[in-house]
């Protein structure tokens, strides 16, 4: 074999190598007919779980939007998740999401923009091209994955309403419907789920609107019909089922830093040198690889990303900042 699966330790050719030569690479291997070993070749044949519509993605060509990372099952990547609208235990959002009901479904667009609106979903659908990007998303509890998404730049859609110099930061919120969410009629959060980020994190090509994963629409649990999906920071700030997307000047509060101070800071970027209050964070458990032998992954900066993003945090104290 060609390509040598890299031992976990070892830093991804991603991160070692500037993304034109390893693209270049690949498609130099395509040439040789090599195309089915490269590991993105073995991404677009991972299949989903084939119950829900198809939804095809060209290859991005966003800058570090394929890691080379082999992905994560769909069968893993569905049934074990964070939606605490549908209860606590990770089992819980593919058990009780069905009761989620994604039409119709509106996104409204607000706050410090000329041109605010009400977008239905479907019309966001056919906003702008669809993608696949495959991005690694780490939960600050020590657990992570390798997600094939399919959608298109956050940028893409904020835009269109024209952020007046003002919007500072992007305040986003998503459904707390208690006949459709088991989960808000318990007191574990202050619904509903608020999350935030500053308007140029926002803006970053890499914060993606998704709306599918594995070459199909979303599964409810994983944040149908639309969520966000923000690569270099823990998974919370990566919010499900948006309904409003708001403009603000003032860096908003989200429900995690609302519930925990301490442990949620506003930026949360995946940081191996910050330790949750109540465990390392140097390492990272990838889902699927939890047998006997396999050895914890170390925590990469910036979840990987850092040659894409660091500089949106020059001269910050990260230690500060979390
Ligand atoms: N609305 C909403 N969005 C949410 C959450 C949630 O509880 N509610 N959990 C977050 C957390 S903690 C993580 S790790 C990711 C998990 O995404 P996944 O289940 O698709 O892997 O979703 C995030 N988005
Ligand atoms: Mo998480």
């Amino acid at each position: 074999m060609l390509i040598k699966t890299p031992a976990p330790h070892d830093p991804l050719p991603s991160e070692i190598t500037p993304q034109s030569i390893y693209l270049d690479r690949r498609s130099a291997l395509a040439a040789l007919g090599l195309a089915a070993a490269s590991p993105l070749a073995l991404a677009q044949s991972v299949p989903g779980g084939g119950k829900l519509p198809k939804l095809p993605g060209a290859r991005s060509a966003v800058a570090g939007a394929m890691v080379l990372d082999k992905p994560t099952s769909y069968a893993d990547a569905s049934s074990y998740n964070n939606f605490y609208e549908f209860g606590t235990d990770k089992s819980d959002p593919a058990e009780h999401a069905h009761t989620l009901k994604t039409r119709p479904w509106t996104v409204s667009v607000e706050g410090e923009c000329a041109k605010p609106g009400r977008y239905d979903i479907d019309a966001l659908l056919k906003l702008a091209p669809m993608e696949e990007r495959i991005y690694r998303l780490r939960c600050v509890e020590g657990w992570s994955m390798v997600i094939p998404w399919v959608g298109y730049s956050l940028g893409t859609l904020l835009k269109l309403a024209e952020p007046t110099a003002k919007a500072k930061y992007v305040e986003f919120t998503t459904l707390a419907d208690r006949a459709q969410m088991p989960g808000v009629r318990s007191g574990v959060l202050d619904w509903p789920y608020v999350e935030g980020l500053r308007i140029d994190e926002a803006m970053h090509p890499l914060t993606l609107l998704a709306f599918g994963m594995y070459g199909e629409v979303l599964p409810n649990q994983n944040g149908a019909p639309l969520r966000l999906v923000v690569p270099w920071k823990y998974g919370f700030k990566s919010a499900k089922s948006l309904v409003k997307i708001r403009f603000v000047e003032k860096q908003p509060t989200s429900s995690w830093t609302k519930a925990a101070q301490q442990e949620y800071g506003f930026y949360s970027n995946v940081n191996p040198n910050v330790p949750h209050p109540r465990w390392s964070q140097a390492t990272e458990r990838r889902i699927g690889e939890d047998g006997l032998f396999s050895r914890k992954r170390p925590t990469l900066m910036f979840n990987g990303y850092e040659a894409q993003v660091g500089q949106l945090y020059a001269g910050m104290d990260l230690k500060k900042n979390y």
